[in-house]
């Protein structure tokens, strides 16, 4: 009798050992797949070439949201404060890591081919976005997210040209400045070889273009000065929403009133970006027309990365798709004949009517 207890503690003992024994491998197995699935399976080096804008940092939060360790990234950042020379070291040190693909958002769009080569040699594939890289040997990146900068201008142009046009006011009457960004960045480029071209074509005084870099205080010194130097001038048409903010705040030191009244002394501010911040000078009739453009790229550079692991091919070019915005309640759609993307930024905005 005793012996057959013995027996029955002993059966049970064992069952108990291997239940328990069960029970730990399976939650060792479950803390290991855990394990697995946050372990990132892609490397990312992102060489953003600032924090200059608003814009830059939408476009910044874009990208590291979706190439995200829960998403199974690991991004290496780096800030390279609007010195190519820097973005290129970045490039090199990722290089060195051995990275699975680099993401690079230029400064300005020439002098890559070197640090190009390099990665080619390493074979990282290397996506580009926003601006546009200036290169012999278009094989040298894999492929291109972003905006058309001169379709951007040339929209911009075309409602200042119907918006004068509907008020009577003659072209020649029409003194604008062109508030340039980076000289060689691509948005710089497009804007401003739209305001050049539009200005030749419908004859209105292009009194001057400086650069202010896209920031608004560099935007507010280069208009405080060029208000004072030149006092015709009744159309600053400001590469980007920060210069737009400067510029609005210089008008306004100055004394003078920024609208679209320029006939009758108004100053009137045209933009790009369609950031909060300037849609909400929009709304309060600082800035007479923003044109969007569009900052989220990082799930199509997401998309980009997948078809490759995936072994497929990918276009080498996407562009966004993007609308204006103006004081006028004007909604256009500019519809890029080989859009992809569709995310726009702003779309359940409603702008308040006005008048003009
Ligand atoms: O308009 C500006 C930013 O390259 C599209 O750069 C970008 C421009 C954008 O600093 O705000």
């Amino acid at each position: 009798m005793k012996r057959k207890s013995k027996r029955i503690l002993s059966f049970i003992l064992a069952l108990c050992l291997i239940l328990l024994v069960g029970c730990g491998s399976g939650n060792e197995n479950n803390a290991d797949n855990s394990k697995v699935n946050k372990e990132p399976n892609v490397v990312v080096g992102f060489s953003q070439l600032g924090a200059e804008s608003d814009w830059r940092v939408a476009n910044t939060e874009s990208i590291k949201t979706v190439l995200s360790r829960e998403n199974g990234y690991e991004l290496l950042f780096d800030d390279g404060q609007q010195k190519q020379d820097k973005q290129i070291l970045a490039m090199r040190k990722f290089i060195q890591q051995e990275v699975d693909f680099i993401v690079l958002a230029p400064v300005t769009e020439t002098g890559w081919d070197t640090v190009l080569t390099e990665a080619r040699d390493a074979n990282i594939p290397v996506i580009v976005v926003d601006r546009k890289v200036d290169v012999e040997d278009e094989s040298l990146y894999l492929a291109w997210i972003g905006s058309d900068f001169r379709r951007e201008g040339d929209a911009a142009c075309q409602w200042l040209r119907e918006f004068t046009l509907a008020k009577g006011i003659e072209p020649e009457e029409v003194h604008v400045v062109d508030i340039q960004g980076t000289i060689g960045a691509s948005a710089q480029i497009g804007r401003t070889d739209a305001i050049e071209a539009a200005s030749r074509e419908y004859g209105w005084d292009l009194v001057a273009s400086e650069p202010a870099d896209y920031t608004e205080a560099k935007g507010k010194e280069v208009v405080s000065r060029l208000l004072s130097e030149h006092k015709e001038i009744n159309v600053l048409y400001c590469e980007n929403d920060n210069e737009a903010l400067g510029a609005v705040r210089a008008v306004e030191e100055a004394g003078l009133t920024v609208g679209t009244d320029i006939a009758n002394g108004e100053i009137m501010i045209i933009s790009f970006d369609a950031t909060h911040t300037g849609l909400s000078m929009v709304m309060e009739g600082k800035i007479a027309l923003d044109v969007e453009c569009n900052p989220l790229q990082g799930s199509e550079i997401d998309k980009i990365i997948k078809t490759v692991k995936e072994g497929g091919t990918v276009e080498k070019n996407t562009f966004v798709n993007e609308k204006i915005f103006s004081i006028d309640k004007t909604v256009t759609e500019i519809t890029l004949e080989d859009e992809k993307i569709n995310v726009n930024l702003v779309t359940n905005l409603l702008l308040e009517e006005r008048e003009y």
